[in-house]
Parts: structure tokens; C-alpha cells; sequence
């Protein structure tokens, strides 16, 4: 999607810039989308998402693990090595920037990249994990990230075969370790979906970035904001399930619209 910031409509622009100007306790939930320009693949996203090319029920969930370690460890493996070469974006910086000047903002991300960490925010809650942080799949202790240079450039077939990596085995039990991410089918992390619903029920704005609305527990957050009487402001180029608790949508780019929702806040703040 090429749509500027520019082409965002002013008076929504200028709506959501009051609402992030007033509010004391902000939510930035975000998703996929917010690293995609960074060069992160999204999901979903219908030519350049991911599930596009690889197949989830292979690649993301215990089962697909237990059959083929290898194939999994290197589909992670070869992930980890291209957010390793990405960079935070102007989306992932004006995040931080809120998180600066609110008194009580709160990162929720269901992102597994440390984009958001890389770009100063301080303790962003991930909902769906993180691949920098393998554990072990038997005994559950975390182990250490594999020191080995990253795997070379290039995808994985369309299987996501041809990066095979075996799994280092775990230092205490030998079980084999595993990406430390939540797949289909598993529990999300209790304290971090117990901390986001916590901060989404006690916001007075939320702000949702990038991301479908449509995995499940995490698309719970926005609605928790929305049914507690916050404003619910949504960033994404598309429409998405979560247009109908938005308050304003503004459709564009997060790398190009947080930047300049962010301007236009602090314009409306100190308009000096
Ligand atoms: C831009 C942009 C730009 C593009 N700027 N925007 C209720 C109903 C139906 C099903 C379920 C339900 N409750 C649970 C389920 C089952 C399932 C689920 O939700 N399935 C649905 C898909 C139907 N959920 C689960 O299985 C969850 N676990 C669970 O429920 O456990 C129950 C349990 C309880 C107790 C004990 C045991 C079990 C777990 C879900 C885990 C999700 N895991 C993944 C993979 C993580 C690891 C990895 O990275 O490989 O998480 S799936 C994938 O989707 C990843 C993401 O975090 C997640 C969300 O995707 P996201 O971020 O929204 O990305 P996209 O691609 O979908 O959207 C990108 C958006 O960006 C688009 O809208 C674009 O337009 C936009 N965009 N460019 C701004 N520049
Ligand atoms: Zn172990």
C-alpha cells in the first residue's frame, strides 16, 4: 500500500491528534503491519504476507514442531536473521515518542521482532512472544540463542524447506529447544495477556497499529478498550474487523501516519 500520510483524511487526523493530545493513559496495540516497513513480512497481507507463501499448520504450531524440529528451528532460525538485519522505522520511533511524553503508556505488541525495544520503547508487552528468546520444548527453561552467523539471505521454499536447522538441545534436560513464540493452539503468556487487558480496560485511548484484528485472544484488547468507554483510534492502510470499534480510522502507512498523528498532537498540546 503506497498511500501517504498525506492522503489520511485532515479532520480524522485532526480528531485523533486531539484525543492522544488529552489522554494521560495511552494503549498502542500493535501488529505485523507496524514492522512491514521496516521489510518484516506481515501474515496475511494478500502478495507479500508470509501464510502467502508458507503454510501455517507446517510451521507455527506444536504439532508442525514435534513432526519436523528441524524444519521449524530453520524456518525461526532464517526469520530471526532478517528482523536481525531490519530496522526500527519512523511507525516504531513515533511509538516511542508517545511513550515518552504520556504519563501512562503501554506498549502491547503481538509482534515477536524487538523492533519496538530497538526503537526505544521500554518494556513492551508481546503478547505472542519473541525469537530471541528460545526455550527449552521439554522442561520449558529458557536457552541460550544460538551463537552461529546468521543463515545466509534467501527464503526457504514455498514448504519452507531448504533451511532445515537442527535444534540446540537443552543445556539441563537435552529436550530439543524450541522458538519462543505462541502458536496456534497454545496459551498466550498469562502476565502479559493478563497486563494488556488490565491496561486496555483502564486506557482512555487506544491506539491499535497494523495489525487484522483477527488472531485471536490479542484482538480481544481493542474491544476490552472499547467496551470500557475508551476512544479506539486504528492505523492500517486496509479495513479491517476492528473498523467496527474504531473510532477513526486513519488509513495509510504506520511509518508514514504515526509520525504525523504524533506532529499533530503535540501541535494541538503546545500550540505555540
Ligand atoms: C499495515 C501496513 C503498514 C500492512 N502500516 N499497517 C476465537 C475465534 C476464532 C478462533 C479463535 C478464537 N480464539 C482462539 C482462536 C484460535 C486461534 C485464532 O485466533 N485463530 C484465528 C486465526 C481464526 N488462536 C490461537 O490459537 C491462540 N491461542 C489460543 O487461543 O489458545 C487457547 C488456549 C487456552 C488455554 C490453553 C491452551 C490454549 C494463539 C494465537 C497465536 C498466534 N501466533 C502467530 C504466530 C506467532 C509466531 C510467529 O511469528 O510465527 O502470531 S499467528 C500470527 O498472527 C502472529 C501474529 O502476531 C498474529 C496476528 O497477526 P497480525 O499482527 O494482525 O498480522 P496480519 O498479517 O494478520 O495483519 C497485518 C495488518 O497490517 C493488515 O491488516 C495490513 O493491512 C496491515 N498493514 N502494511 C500499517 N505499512
Ligand atoms: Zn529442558
Amino acid at each position: 500500500m503506497t498511500e501517504g500520510a498525506g492522503s489520511v483524511g485532515e479532520r480524522s487526523l485532526r480528531k485523533a491528534a486531539a484525543l492522544l493530545a488529552q489522554a494521560r493513559r495511552v494503549v498502542v496495540f500493535t501488529g505485523a503491519g507496524i514492522s512491514a516497513e521496516s521489510g518484516v513480512p506481515t501474515f496475511r497481507d494478500a502478495l507479500t504476507g508470509l501464510w502467502r507463501s508458507f503454510d501455517a499448520r507446517r510451521l507455527a504450531t506444536p504439532d508442525a514442531f514435534r513432526d519436523d524440529p528441524a524444519l521449524v528451528w530453520g524456518w525461526y532460525e532464517w526469520r530471526r536473521a532478517r528482523v536481525g538485519r531490519a530496522h526500527p522505522n519512523a511507525g516504531h520511533v513515533a511509538v516511542a515518542a508517545i511513550e515518552a511524553r504520556v504519563p501512562h503508556a503501554v506498549v502491547v505488541t503481538q509482534n515477536v521482532d524487538d523492533l519496538h525495544e530497538r526503537a526505544g520503547s521500554v518494556a513492551p508487552i508481546h503478547l505472542h512472544g519473541s525469537l530471541s528468546a528460545p526455550r527449552c520444548s521439554a522442561c520449558a527453561r529458557p536457552a541460550p540463542l544460538p551463537t552461529e552467523p546468521p543463515l545466509p539471505d534467501g527464503a526457504p521454499d514455498e514448504q519452507g524447506d531448504g533451511r532445515r536447522v537442527a535444534p540446540p538441545r537443552c543445556a539441563h534436560c537435552a529436550g530439543p529447544v524450541r522458538p519462543g513464540v505462541v502458536w496456534f493452539g497454545e496459551a498466550l503468556p498469562g502476565a502479559a495477556l493478563e497486563a494488556a487487558v488490565e491496561a486496555a480496560s483502564a486506557c482512555d485511548l487506544l491506539l491499535t497499529v497494523g495489525t487484522s484484528g483477527l488472531v485471536h485472544p490479542a484482538a480481544e484488547i481493542p474491544r476490552v478498550a472499547a467496551r470500557f468507554g475508551a476512544p479506539v483510534v486504528q492505523v492500517n492502510p486496509e479495513e479491517t474487523p476492528l473498523d467496527a470499534v474504531a473510532d477513526v480510522n486513519l488509513r495509510g502507512p504506520a511509518a508514514q501516519v504515526l509520525p504525523a498523528l504524533v506532529r499533530a498532537a503535540w501541535d494541538a498540546a503546545d500550540p505555540a
